[in-house]
């Protein structure tokens, strides 16, 4: 059978009304915005991937829009004829064309494993050296900017039995209010739940010295990227000092900083997310270094849809230990989805068949319909 070749690579934005305003430090969401990837290959195969991230260019330093844009102009044309099933060629190739534009990239690696697993009949997680569990816990982050509502939502989470770790997004408030949110949920909660707040780098060092012990004193769980990813030398004080341990978030952007974190001691934990990396392959790049030095893990999301969802899930699979679970929840904030078969979410957990790819189809008039124009 001759080797197959990778025939196209096009991209759509779509975007997805969220169940209720969704509070970030940086920005309110009050929809999410998807670039799909079809890559298709001259033996019939398609391989689906997600390039996502939040707000626009809220939160990082590319956008749905500049993500199209670059991987129609500079990324995809690279890879257009070359073999379809060489995955490491293909994205040594983009790493030497392009410099960091790591979320493009890691839509880019998922469509290619999703294409490779339905040529071979494996599920990503299986070409990824082999999953070690069919499921994962997943939190929830509440976020409607209301304590009271926010204590009804988790409630509600823990009564249908699909989450009972909650991440509270704070940072935007000042210090005292938001201490006192971040308390008031946790009293309500006791402990039926792992409560724990993500500051989005909000904070400057000294407000998170008193934040950090106010909230480990409180018996909140985990404290992620309490301040600027550039203040390298507070993050490493604050990891020493600060009784609940700090993960860090913003401070990952490339494999390359997942290693300069772990030798400064700057975190005790790292959120592995897909896009901050370059794909399903590199997060485990980074897992690899923090499992070598004892640094603890959990599997992060950009909120992305099902597509981007399910392609973290199948990483995230094979990872001999996620102590702090995952936060995979990015459908569910979605009014709506643009694959046949949503993601299974019960008993606290996202639960991954072993389909071929990254066993999806997607929806190709749901996608019609939300397509931007
Ligand atoms: C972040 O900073 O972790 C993850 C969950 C959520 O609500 O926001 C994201 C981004
Ligand atoms: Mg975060």
């Amino acid at each position: 059978m001759s080797q197959a070749l990778i025939e196209s690579l096009t991209t759509l934005i779509v975007d997805l009304p969220t169940i209720r305003p969704h509070k970030l430090a940086m920005h309110t969401m009050q929809k999410q915005t998807l670039v799909i990837l079809r890559l298709r290959c001259s033996d019939g195969i398609e391989g689906i991937g997600e390039a996502t991230t939040i707000g626009g260019l809220a939160y990082g330093y590319e956008s749905p829009e500049s993500m199209k844009a670059n991987i129609d102009a500079h990324l995809a044309p690279m890879l257009v004829g070359m073999a379809a099933d060489n995955i490491n060629a293909a994205m040594q190739t983009l790493d030497k064309i392009a410099k960091g534009n790591t979320f493009a990239k890691s839509g880019i690696e998922s469509a290619l494993l999703d294409a490779q697993g339905k040529r071979l009949g494996l599920p990503v997680s299986e070409l990824l050296g082999g999953r070690v569990r069919d499921s994962l816990e997943v939190a929830w982050t509440l976020a409607s900017g209301d304590t009271a509502r926010d204590i009804a939502e988790a409630e509600q989470m823990l009564d249908v039995r699909r989450h009972r770790i909650f991440k509270l997004k704070i940072g935007a408030n000042p210090l005292e209010q938001d201490l006192k949110h971040v308390i008031a949920i946790k009293k309500a909660l006791g402990d039926r739940a792992s409560v724990r707040v993500d500051v989005n780098q909000y904070w400057d060092e000294s407000q998170a010295i008193r934040g950090c012990q106010v909230l480990g004193d409180n018996g909140i769980d985990l404290i992620e990227q309490p301040i600027s990813r550039v203040n390298r030398s507070g993050q490493v004080r604050l990891n020493l000092r600060s009784p609940a341990p700090i993960m860090a978030d913003e401070s990952i952007e490339s494999v390359e900083d997942a290693f300069s974190l772990a030798a400064d001691g700057a975190a005790s934990v790292f959120a592995l997310k897909i896009a901050k990396n370059g794909g399903p392959r590199a997060v485990l790049r980074t897992a690899q270094i923090a499992e070598a030095a004892g640094v603890a893990l959990y599997g992060g999301t950009m909120l992305e849809g099902s597509v981007g969802t399910l392609a973290s899930a199948h990483a995230f699979l094979t990872l001999k230990q996620l102590t702090w679970g995952t936060e995979l929840f990015g459908p569910l904030l979605l009014t709506a989805d643009i694959i046949t078969e949503a993601p299974q979410y019960r008993d606290f957990e996202l639960h991954i068949p072993r389909t071929p790819g990254l066993g999806l189809t997607l929806d190709e008039e749901r996608l019609a319909h939300f397509r931007r124009t």
